[in-house]
């Protein structure tokens, strides 16, 4: 396939989270940023990518269009890891992480979301040609809300949708214990905190947690990539943990498997570079002997490109889905969860095409 045209749209989608205005990167937040990557071929087909966005929206849009774009544009792509290996070395000099591979991520998906309508076939089957894709079981990721009573209500509201696993984002021993006895002891419950703490506090706050059986504790250590001290908190704490969502390629991902630094290896594919990467992260994590459990608080492309290279993998967690709802979806149902799992779409490709009316009444203008 030789691309045409690449372009980046920005949407915001206004969503409701609760009866309390949640943060984004330390900033008030009230919609759901998307970047969108369209790449269109010369023989007229149209894959769709995602590039991770939330409040860094305008610079996302910018890497995509200033730095990807004239180096993809005009380009025949016959083998995609090679293609994007080498565009990522001739900018390496911009960095390996964070926004420059945030744009790189929604052209790879594009670019894979081609390659699989090319052949006609959802991308799971291009991976994998025996992917089941069967639904895969999903987890209710709650937002930090600080509150008893509203963590409960959540955490009842997760259950009413049929959801078996719980995720909270609190950082105190109240809201877990909370969380705890609302659903009962059948239910998985997991803590993700955000890197709030240092070593010795997250000793401190992991002992507070332990009588709560979480499934795992995530990123309770900041910086994100103290492997030692992860390694550290993991023998001593008892309790497993899990990261990932804050590396990019597989390189930092070998980093961290090799620090013994987590139970749960969270690839986030509009990050990390991509299904490319997301591939050669889950063939590690499993040589490994430890669990994926992929990051996905998306409702774009990357969602979709998440279902898919799940179903292509063995054994590959739960999907995560956000505990929210939003004015308007790209895909319509298939971000609902149908007790508690989520249906893989079998059209060619990531398996559908995103709302254009959707597309038209959310795009950013800028
Ligand atoms: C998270 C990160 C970024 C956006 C939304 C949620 C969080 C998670 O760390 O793992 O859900
Ligand atoms: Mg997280």
């Amino acid at each position: 396939m030789k691309i045409a045209k690449l372009d980046a749209i920005p949407l915001k989608i206004p969503f409701t989270i609760g009866p309390l205005v949640p943060k984004s990167g330390g900033q008030p937040w009230h919609a759901q940023e998307i970047v969108l990557v369209r790449v269109e071929t010369d023989d007229g087909l149209v894959g769709w990518g995602e590039a991770f966005s939330y409040s860094c929206q305008r610079a996302v849009v910018a890497s995509i269009e200033d730095m990807i774009a004239p180096l993809a544009v005009g380009r025949k792509v016959v083998d995609i890891p090679a293609f994007m290996r080498e565009l990522q070395q001739m900018v390496h000099l911009f960095g390996r992480y964070g926004i420059v591979m945030f744009g790189f991520s929604g052209l790879d998906i594009a670019l894979w979301d081609l390659a699989a309508k090319a052949k006609g076939v959802p991308l799971a089957r291009l991976i994998d040609p025996a992917a089941a894709m069967t639904p895969l079981e999903g987890y209710s990721s709650l937002y930090r809300y600080g509150d008893i009573d509203l963590v409960k209500r959540k955490c009842r509201e997760s259950l009413d949708h049929g959801y078996r696993v719980i995720k909270l984002h609190e950082i105190t021993e109240p809201e877990v214990r909370a969380a705890r006895e609302e659903i009962g002891g059948d239910i998985a419950l997991t803590v993700d905190t955000n890197c709030p703490w240092t070593r010795q506090e997250a000793q401190r706050m992991a002992l507070a947690f332990k009588p709560y059986d979480l499934t795992w504790l995530e990123e309770p250590i900041f910086p994100h990539d103290d492997y030692e001290g992860l390694a550290a908190l993991g023998a001593d704490a008892g309790i497993p943990l899990a990261a990932g969502e804050n590396l990019c390629t597989r390189y930092q991902f070998a980093q961290m498997i090799a620090g013994n630094a987590v139970t749960y290896v969270q690839p986030s594919i509009t990050k990390l570079g991509g299904v490319t990467e997301f591939l050669e992260v889950a063939r590690l994590t499993g040589a490994a002997g430890l669990q994926l459990m992929p990051h996905s608080p998306y409702f774009g492309p990357g969602w979709l490109a998440t279902l898919q290279v799940m179903s292509a993998c063995p054994d590959p967690g739960y999907v995560e889905r956000l505990f929210m709802d939003h004015d308007a979806y790209l895909y319509g149902e298939y971000v609902h969860p149908i007790d508690g799992a989520f249906k893989v779409p079998d059209g060619p490709g990531l398996g559908l095409e995103p709302d254009p009316d959707v597309i038209k009444a959310y795009r950013v203008c800028n």
